[in-house]
């Protein structure tokens, strides 16, 4: 059974850019399952709860107001090891150190403009899923590739 999940987000640079499909398309031909989407300019009060761990950062305030200068795409991908997987289709925070191939390695050159998120744990998934999806039901549904993807 799986139950892992990962908040994955394009950030408001990687929705300026149009890198939108660029992106969910890496995670959808990796082959996790979609499990929400929704387009929307966040409040102040999710993205500081999002990123609470950094409340003390010196970069924080840059941090939310970055979240809040557009609007993002909150996703949610399941599947066995998304997490991690999910991390290393991203790459490295600093897009300068992230390996070509991925997100951040192929399509951006500074931190602070690193167009995506992604849950670093699986309690995180949950947590952000919980954030960003308050109410709204991640979606059932069966994909019927699914036999063509894991034994
Ligand atoms: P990640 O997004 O790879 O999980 P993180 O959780 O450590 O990285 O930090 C969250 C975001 O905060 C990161 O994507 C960009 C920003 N950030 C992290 N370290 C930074 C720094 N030293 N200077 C500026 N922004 C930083
Ligand atoms: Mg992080």
């Amino acid at each position: 059974v799986v139950c892992e999940i990962s908040y994955v987000m394009v950030k408001p640079d990687g929705v300026q850019r149009g890198l939108v499909g660029e992106i969910i398309g890496r995670f959808e031909r990796k082959g996790f399952k979609l499990k929400a989407l929704q387009m929307r300019k966040c409040t102040r009060e999710i993205a500081e709860e999002h990123y609470k761990d950094l409340k003390e950062k010196p970069f924080f305030k840059d941090l939310v107001d970055y979240i809040l200068s557009g609007p993002v795409v909150a996703m949610v991908w399941e599947g066995n090891g998304v997490v991690a997987s999910a991390r290393k289709l991203i790459g490295a925070t600093n897009p300068l150190n992230a390996e070509p191939g991925t997100i951040r390695g192929d399509l951006a050159i500074q931190t602070g403009r690193n167009v995506v998120h992604g849950s670093d744990s699986p309690d995180n998934g949950e947590r952000e899923t919980g954030l960003w999806f308050q109410g709204d039901a991640t979606v059932e549904w069966s994909q019927t590739i699914q036999p063509w993807l894991t034994e």
